[in-house]
């Protein structure tokens, strides 16, 4: 055998997203792999956006060429593209009874009324990263539904609040692809493996460091934040934090979660009620913080205890990572 055939082997491709979602679901005593399936069909829609992602400068020619692909369908605008790859995927797997996206303004029915949950998802989050091939990701929140199966989904599905997510998560179209979720026992990540076309157990049991060296906001936005704000930030950079902003929340937020770290969206006078939305962006990335050992705030209050309003799209504050850090910007909110 040649050196580098051993070396190849030596190194186990490990287990599959398929394999580890099956073994978890034989871990709960009434799962019906409904649930299961539906990681499944996020997942799909997930490779299936990858692939979108990679070639996105290629199609963009091809559209400005022709407008229309070989398939004679119209060219469209990545974040539209994944709403549609995600939202059929959930539709085709019959899980979901509805889907609120944050590219459509009211719930999405599936047309699955016997399917038992909902899903609120950012299908490409990072708008201003979308066209300049800087890492992008999908971030999504499952529930269980509270109206009658059988019948249409309701807006109460979507507004049960940050605790009663039954699992959430996010896809990280970056260097390389990862999808990391939770469901509410620990927080597990998986590698794609492009030739395979697989998704690969490469992050058991993921943990937020406690401290961290890094914080990231927009600091263009300095004198439009509140003065609890700048007093924390200044305190980071007295201790010589270093400053890291993609720009693109799941890429900062997965780097922070790996680093140790805070990620700060905060109000800002254009913004009072600050810009990330509660459902599909701050509510799931709060879920899975504090299953891997981090806090979420929106200023004093944990992020999961803030109570939805009646709008599906509202926005909230967020201020997430690492415990002490954020622990530390919440005593300067509350003081
Ligand atoms: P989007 O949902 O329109 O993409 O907006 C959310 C994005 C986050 O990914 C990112 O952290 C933030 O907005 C960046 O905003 P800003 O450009 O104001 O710093
Ligand atoms: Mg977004």
């Amino acid at each position: 055998m040649s050196q580098t055939t051993e070396n190849t082997l030596a190194t186990p491709v490990g287990i599959t997203l398929e394999r580890y979602i099956m073994r978890k679901q034989s871990e709960f005593a009434f799962a019906t792999g409904e649930l299961s399936q539906l990681l499944r069909d996020i997942a799909l829609a997930g490779k299936i956006v990858n692939r979108d992602v990679n070639r996105a400068g290629l199609s963009r020619i091809t559209g400005a060429m022709g407008e229309k692909n070989v398939q004679g369908e119209h060219q469209q605008k990545l974040d539209v593209e994944a709403n549609i790859r995600f939202v059929r995927a959930l539709t085709n797997g019959g899980e979901a009874c509805a889907v609120l996206s944050e590219e459509d303004e009211e719930i999405i029915q599936t047309g699955n009324v016997n399917g038992k949950y909902v899903v609120a998802i950012d299908p490409l989050d990072g708008s201003s990263n979308i066209d300049v091939n800087v890492s992008i990701g999908t971030i999504f929140s499952i529930y269980r539904r509270v109206s009658r199966i059988g019948g249409p989904a309701r807006k109460e599905d979507f507004l049960q609040g940050g605790r009663a997510q039954i699992a959430a998560g996010y896809v990280l179209y970056g260097s390389s692809t990862m999808l990391v979720y939770t469901t509410g026992h620990g927080v597990a990540g998986f590698t794609y493996e492009n030739s395979l076309g697989e998704f690969f157990l490469s992050h058991p049991d993921i943990r937020i460091p406690r401290q961290g060296p890094v914080f990231s906001c927009n600091e263009g936005n300095w004198f439009d934040y509140p003065e609890f704000v700048r007093a924390f930030l200044t305190t980071c950079k007295e201790r010589r934090l270093t400053a890291r902003y993609v720009g693109s929340l799941v890429a900062d937020y997965h780097r922070n979660l790996f680093t140790g770290g805070i990620y700060l969206y905060p109000p800002t006078a254009a913004q009072p009620g600050g810009k990330l939305r509660l459902l599909y962006e701050c509510y799931p990335l709060a879920y899975l913080i504090e299953q891997a050992g981090g806090v979420a705030v929106t200023g004093a209050d944990l992020v999961l205890d803030v109570p939805p309003t009646a709008d599906l799209h509202q926005r909230a504050p967020l201020f997430v990572g690492s415990a002490d850090l954020v622990e530390e910007l919440r005593c300067k909110a509350t003081n």
